[in-house]
Order: structure tokens, then sequence, then C-alpha cells
């Protein structure tokens, strides 16, 4: 299968990250994707492909245009406020506080539109998100056109921001806007399944009402785990949207049999679906030694991943999410591709 990755992507290059209460060394850097594209070339998966320029008019499908122009406009306002180097939110708009109006200091800004402190904000941030909202595009743009599958080898991540906001290392959701483009390119239903450690709440959110995107996340049980605020079994859609969103949290510990159990069962309500399109947010965090997560799957368990969604038989487009165990990150995910493939 193709892989579609920009060097742009490796823009953002934070340093820091806050983390446990103190600053430590970010984890989502651009080693990750290195990591990644070696692995992709190493196992002959398939070609490597330049990211298409898609502009902005798929981003504002999925993102509030004043959230765009936050994002776009950052860096000078952070530079003209005299601060340099990275970026972190401290004061959040919560229960009872308005975001309207929307606050004119670059503070302000900073905390209407993020929903953690944890995710570095730098000069080439947003170029770099752009490059990865690219890349997931690109991948979705071969699959629409034919292929069984693509890979979309995006850093930084997405499933984490919503239309409003980013965190979680997360600033332009990837896949929503690859659903969202696929939606528009023709599909009348898109599946959008995400097997990311972390429940992927921007991701929920933005589908939350809908039913022409079917949301299902398999992850950690937020209340012992990031993101915490969103991803219960009982958050199942809204309006129009009832019953088109599917969480399946699991305990700490999870293993493949219990991880897969829910993968199954995720995976029978695709099928009852039919979607036109499968997008698998594609995280590689429930790995044993994964450094910020505690999930129990081998490298082995991600080629039969590959395998499993390979049997529900739809066209696929794979939109890299998280992965910290770098050493081992291109192994991982070219398994699941590679199991993928052989299971095609
Ligand atoms: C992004 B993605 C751990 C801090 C965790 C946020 C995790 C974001 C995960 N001490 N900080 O879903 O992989
Ligand atoms: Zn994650």
């Amino acid at each position: 299968m193709k892989t579609v990755f920009s060097a742009g992507q490796l823009a953002h290059d934070p340093r820091h990250e806050i983390s446990d209460g103190t600053l430590k060394p970010a984890v989502e850097i651009p080693a990750r994707a290195e990591m990644v594209r070696e692995a992709v070339l190493a196992r002959r998966l398939g070609e490597i492909l330049e990211p298409e320029d898609f502009g902005m008019e798929p981003l504002a499908r999925v993102h509030d245009a004043d959230y765009l122009a936050f994002l776009e406009s950052f860096w000078t306002r952070w530079t003209n406020a005299g601060r340099s180097g990275e970026a972190f939110p401290f004061v959040w708009p919560v229960r009872g506080l308005n975001i309207d109006p929307v606050p004119d200091h670059i503070d302000g800004l900073l905390g209407r539109y993020s929903f953690d402190a944890g995710t570095p904000m730098g000069e080439h941030t947003f170029a770099a998100a752009r490059a990865s909202a690219n890349s997931a595009l690109t991948a979705a743009r071969l699959v629409a056109g034919g292929e069984r599958a693509a890979f979309a080898l995006c850093r930084p991540p997405g499933h984490h921001a919503a239309a409003d906001y980013y965190g979680g290392y997360c600033f332009l959701n990837n896949a929503a806007i690859a659903a969202q483009w696929l939606r528009d390119a023709g599909a009348e239903r898109v599946a959008l399944l995400d097997v990311d450690y972390h429940h992927g709440n921007g991701t929920q959110a933005i589908f939350y009402e809908r039913r022409d995107v079917l949301f299902l996340s398999v992850h950690a049980d937020p209340r012992e785990e990031y993101p915490y605020f969103l991803g219960h079994a009982g958050e199942t859609g809204a309006g129009e949207g009832t019953g088109f969103t599917a969480n399946y949290p699991l305990e700490l510990g999870a293993d493949w049999d219990a991880w897969s159990r829910a993968l199954d069962a995720s995976l029978a309500r695709v099928a009852q679906y039919k979607p036109d399109t499968l997008v698998v947010s594609l995280g590689l965090d429930p790995y044993e030694h994964d450094p910020i997560s505690r999930f129990r799957l081998t490298s082995d368990d991600f080629t039969r991943m590959g395998a499993r969604l390979a049997a529900a038989g739809l066209p696929t487009v794979f939109v890299m999410e998280g992965g910290y165990a770098v050493e081992a990150l291109g192994v991982n995910c070219v398994n699941v591709l590679a199991g993928f493939e052989a299971g095609s």
C-alpha cells in the first residue's frame, strides 16, 4: 500500500511538554515519523508519496473559522507579546465562564482554544499540522480513487482536536478531515474506528450528532486515563447521531485477548453500518512497552490487528495517531499495515 508523508510535518519539533506536574521532554517528536518512514522503506510496504496541498477548505469543513484563524495567527501574537519558545495555556473557560467575547490577550486565546496544558505550540506548529492533514487528505483521495487502502503517516496526530480546540498533541483532526472529505467526495457513510490507547475525544465531538459518520473507539477507560472527560460506554451519540457513536473502554493492563474482543465488537457494529469507506485512527500506543500507556499488545498483536481490519473487507484509510515507544514504533505500525495486506 502507498504511504503519504511530507518532511514539512517534521517542522513541529517541541522540546517540552507539561505532564506529571512538571516540564518533561516532549514525546510527540519528529523522530516518531522518521522511525515509521524507515520501517515503511525497510519492509518495502510500497511507494512513499508527497501529499498534495488541499488548501484551507477541507480543514474548514471540520474546524471553526475562528479556531483556524487562531492557529494561523498564534506565532505572531505570541512573539508580539514578547514571548519566545513554546506556548502553554494555563487558564480555561470552564463551567460558568464565558467564551464570548473571545479574549484579545494571547493567554486568553490559548485557553479559549485548548483543553489541556500538555500540548506545546511553536513557530512551525500550524504549518506542520497542515502538512499532516494534507497527508490524510491525499490518502483519502487515493482510496476514493480505487486503492484498497492507503497509509497517511500523520504527525502531529489529530484525534484529540475538536472543531474549536487543540490538545493531546493534536491541532487539526486529520482523521475527521479525511472522513469529511470522503463524504464530500461522494461516500454516503464513513466508519471511523479509533484504535489509539487514548479516547479520540475530538473526533467523537465532531461527529456526535451525525449519523453519516459512525465513530467507534477502543481505548483505556477514561476514569483512569487521559483524556478523562470523554469516552465512556454510555456515550452513544445525540440527536440525529443517536446510536452512531460506540465506545469500548477497557481496563488498564488489557492484553490482546481483552483488546481484540472489543475490536471484534466494534467491527461487528461497522459491518451492520455498511459504510462505503473505513478510516482507522491508527494509534500504536496500545503497545506493551509504550512509555505513557498501559495496555499490553505485543508487536505480533499489531500484525493480528491488521488482519482483522482487513477482514472487514472495506476500502480503508489508515491515519496515524499516537505511539511513543519510538524504537518499536516503525515495526508496530508497519506490522498493522502488512498484516492488513496479508489479510486482504
Ligand atoms: C495523545 B495520543 C502522561 C501525560 C499524557 C497526554 C497524552 C496525549 C496522548 N503522564 N499526556 O492519543 O496518543
Ligand atoms: Zn494515544
